[in-house]
């Protein structure tokens, strides 16, 4: 209410002593100066552009604070729904700018900051990216976050704290990868505070012993602390804050006294490293699953420790756990966090004495699992051994969940026994293995995939068996969305056929992309045409996102090129190719294809009779960071993925709201999008997904060799293969995936990826033309804004509402 006694002290003393906000100029700088003197220890004599901006930072983040404190107040006297979105990942690049822009106090800091002799754009350079994840799902969970905040809703994110965050890409002078480590948090992180009181005991291994059908006890083994590190959220233009929180993990008493009194120092410390590796690095595989203990301990240290704080928060209302699913909402990002679904069990079942029925009532109310693939190679699967050492209680309990279930299915489907092999939890095999994905699906309220024909595919694949069950309406959709604020770096129209607007718009796009040339030249010593048209793709490498189709595709651009005469020559339009984007370290054939585009580029950089018309640049350690400098500067950009293999994409989006339009295939968002902004204004090629599964049979019993199929392919292997761009034979294994089973489909698409890219040339012959499309393209990408997904998963899943701070 507000209202309550004040609850220490004097209330005006401690509400005098809450600190403004710093707004204005004057309040600014000396905050900066204040920091720059009593938590940096330095002064105007001795300041770098790094203590400047840990002095900014700090300086920012008080007003972060003031809103945070007061939107966390808030929250816990209106008591309101929350909603929880549990992610290993995430991946949210640099703080400072963001929150200045949110906060709208840009223009103010930078005035202060001009004031005490330094340029904001090169402080906000001196930020190290938080890399705390992959690729696509881990920056979802960072646009998620904002548009929670942004959309005054209570929603906290839970994630791991990483030493390393996702490694450093290094190019070898070869042209191959090398991975170098991410200590992101060497100058302390002033966007942190650590939660030293807010710890919990987590367990692993010793034994569970039953007491009776349902209930057991769970002791002994392994126990390690899990310490809280929170993260402000701010929202745009509101005063709602929301936290980010992620765990560390700590070892018990430091030092296992035992052992240390007994002399076995060593041992100690081991005990101690263990504890702490779990967190100490992101695992860098994406769409692979490893099936490594540390990974495992990882899932599970960070689901208990999280469910232990919702917990505890939700007991500090007052009401039963029978109201849980009404205080609560558990969003699953994949199925990482699936053993909160067992651990929720063991809570309530065990240390709570609930029924299992109940219980299980409770869980199933409370999470709600998105899924972001359905690649097989990448749905998770734990072997029971394993499991059972370092979780006995959780494998007991999924077992006892796996059993009743069956039960049910059986009731359904009498006798039909694939369809109980199919859908088990466990399969069978040497050893057996833990489906993540069903007990994800059995233990939500909903599941959803991550764009239409994705969520189509979870239907009709991967999920099947429990539509049959279930019945549709517990499957559905929620498209990806982006936030707006970080991903668009020009102001919006209406004016589409003003020529006034159109020369402001082309003068936008040409500066992004002379900020691009600028960032190549300082950090490649490259000089970069900016009068050509710019072609970026920019990802994880991976085959299924083919970036082998869009190497094929320059090479056959440079032959092409080779084969024309000087007058011919004349009449084509130049073009920039940018790649970036990090292969996982034990990916071999995406690490080669990096290799293969390094090389590319050496050469045909260097050709004096082509250079003008094409040149190709691998921009290494892709990075939040480096995708605001890209992402402004493209004309088009590549989303050449098989159909039906990209459940999404997020990039997509962020191209299209900057005005550069897409070439791409029929798959994940890409169809989304070319429904919003027209297809004309997409540049679609290659088979459509109903097509691909009859493609791979024939490839597998009725091959047909490339000569044949696809002579231009061909040639272009060929050449490689000659060692046109040298390193002879090291490209073979690469070929080979092309030549042999062509899994990916390149010699299917390739003609009409070709077809593509020469009618984006001829378009944007058109240049007025072109920036009508372009302005087109950003004007109608509201429905990709994550402000309106995160709406999505508020209304149709959590039910819960905006909350706003007054
Ligand atoms: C991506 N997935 C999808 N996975 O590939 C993309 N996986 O289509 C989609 O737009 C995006 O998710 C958001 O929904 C990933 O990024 C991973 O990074 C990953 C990491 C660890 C394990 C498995």
């Amino acid at each position: 209410t507000g209202k309550e006694k004040w609850p220490v002290g004097d209330e005006k003393a401690w509400k005098d002593g809450i600190p403004a906000l710093t707004t204005e100029v004057p309040s600014i700088t000396n905050s900066v100066v204040h920091h720059v003197h009593t938590s940096l220890a330095r002064q105007a004599y001795n300041l770098d552009n790094l203590g400047a901006y840990q002095a900014s930072a700090l300086s920012v983040r008080d007003n972060l604070l003031v809103k945070w404190n007061e939107t966390q107040l808030h929250y816990s006297r209106k008591a309101p729904k929350r909603a929880y979105y549990l992610s290993l990942e995430f991946l949210m690049g640099r703080t400072l700018d963001n929150a200045l822009l949110n906060l709208g106090l840009k223009d103010k800091y930078q005035e202060g900051i001009d004031k005490l002799g330094f340029n904001l754009e090169d402080l906000l350079d001196q930020e190290r990216d938080a890399g705390l994840g992959n690729g696509g799902l881990g920056r979802l969970a960072a646009c998620y976050l904002d548009s929670s905040s942004s959309q005054e809703l209570p929603v906290w994110g839970y994630g791991l704290r990483y030493k390393y965050g996702i490694f450093q890409q290094l190019i070898a002078p070869d042209g191959s990868q090398l991975e170098a480590p991410d200590p992101w948090l060497e100058h302390d992180n002033p966007w942190e505070l650590p939660r030293t009181d807010v710890t919990y005991q987590i367990r692993f291994y010793g034994h569970a012993e039953r007491l009776d059908a349902s209930k057991a006890i769970w002791s002994g083994g392994q126990e390690v602390i899990a310490m809280a590190y929170d993260t402000m959220i701010p929202g745009y233009d509101t005063k709602n804050t929301n936290n980010l929180r992620l765990w560390e993990s700590k070892p018990q008493r430091g030092f296992d006294l035992q052992s240390f009194n007994a002399g076995n120092y060593e041992r100690a410390v081991e005990a101690s490293n263990s504890a702490e590796a779990i967190t100490s690095v992101l695992y860098p595989n994406d769409h692979t699953t490893f099936g490594k203990e540390l990974r495992l301990k990882q899932q599970y240290f960070w689901t208990a420790a999280s469910l232990a704080d919702i917990i505890r928060r939700f007991k500090n209302l007052g009401k039963p756990l029978s109201e849980f699913p009404d205080f609560v909402a558990i969003q699953l990002n994949d199925t990482h966090p699936t053993l909160a679904v067992p651990e929720l069990m063991r809570i309530l079942v065990d240390e709570e004495d609930i029924p299992w029925d109940q219980a299980w009532d409770i869980v199933t109310n409370t999470f709600f699992f998105t899924n972001h693939t359905v690649l097989p190679e990448a749905l998770e699967k734990w072997p029971v051994p394993l499991m059972t050492h370092l979780l006995p209680r959780h494998m007991q309990i999924i077992f006892d969940i796996n059993l009743i279930f069956l039960q049910a299915v059986e009731r359904k489907f009498p006798g039909d026994r694939e369809r109980l092999a199919r859908m088990s939890l466990i399969e069978e095999g040497v050893p057996q293995q833990v489906r993540m994905a069903n007990l994800a699906c059995i233990g939500s309220r909903k599941v959803n995939g991550v764009a239409e024909l994705h969520s189509e595919l979870v239907r009709a694949t991967i999920m099947k068996d429990f539509v049959d069950f279930y019945g549709v309406s517990k499957f559905s959709n929620v498209t990806n969305g982006i936030t707006p604020r970080r991903w668009l770096d020009q102001g919006l129209l209406e004016h589409v056929d003003n020529p006034a607007f159109q020369k402001k718009w082309a003068v936008v796009k040409q500066s992004n992309k002379q900020r691009l040339a600028h960032y190549v030249e300082t950090t490649l010593g490259l000089k970069v045409n900016t009068n050509a048209m710019f072609d970026v793709q920019i990802k994880r490498l991976h085959e299924y996102k083919r970036q082998t189709l869009n190497i094929m595709g320059v090479i056959h651009r440079y032959l092409t090129l080779k084969d024309m005469t000087p007058e011919e020559r004349k009449k084509v339009n130049p073009k920039v190719v940018f790649f970036a984007g990090k292969a996982a370290p034990g990916y071999y054939i995406a690490k080669l294809t990096i290799r293969l585009i390094v090389n590319v580029a050496r050469i045909i950089n260097e050709d004096p009779e082509t250079k003008d018309l094409l040149s190709l640049y691998f921009l290494p350690d892709y990075s939040v960071s480096l995708a605001e400098i890209l992402i402004p500067a493209s004309d088009i950009s590549q989303h050449i993925s098989t159909a039906g293999t990209e459940a999404s994409g997020t990039s997509n989006m962020k191209f299209c709201l900057n005005g550069g339009l897409l070439v791409g295939t029929v798959d994940g968002a890409n169809i989304e999008i070319a429904e919003e902004v027209g297809e004309s204004n997409v540049f679609f090629f290659g088979h459509l997904t109903p097509a691909v599964e009859d493609l791979r049979y024939q490839h597998l019993y009725h091959p047909v060799p490339i000569e044949q199929k696809c002579p231009p392919l061909a040639r272009v292997l060929n050449e490689v293969s000659a060692g046109r761009f040298g390193d002879g034979g090291a490209y073979e294994p690469l070929l080979n995936t092309v030549r042999q089973n062509d899994y990916y489909l390149l010699t299917e698409d390739f003609d009409s990826y070709i077809q593509a890219l020469k009618l984006v040339d001829e378009a944007y012959q058109d240049r007025t033309e072109w920036i009508k499309k372009s302005i087109k393209t950003t004007a109608k990408m509201g429905k990709f804004s994550s402000d309106r997904a995160i709406q999505d998963y508020a209304q149709e899943y959590w039910n819960i509402e905006s909350t706003k701070v007054e």
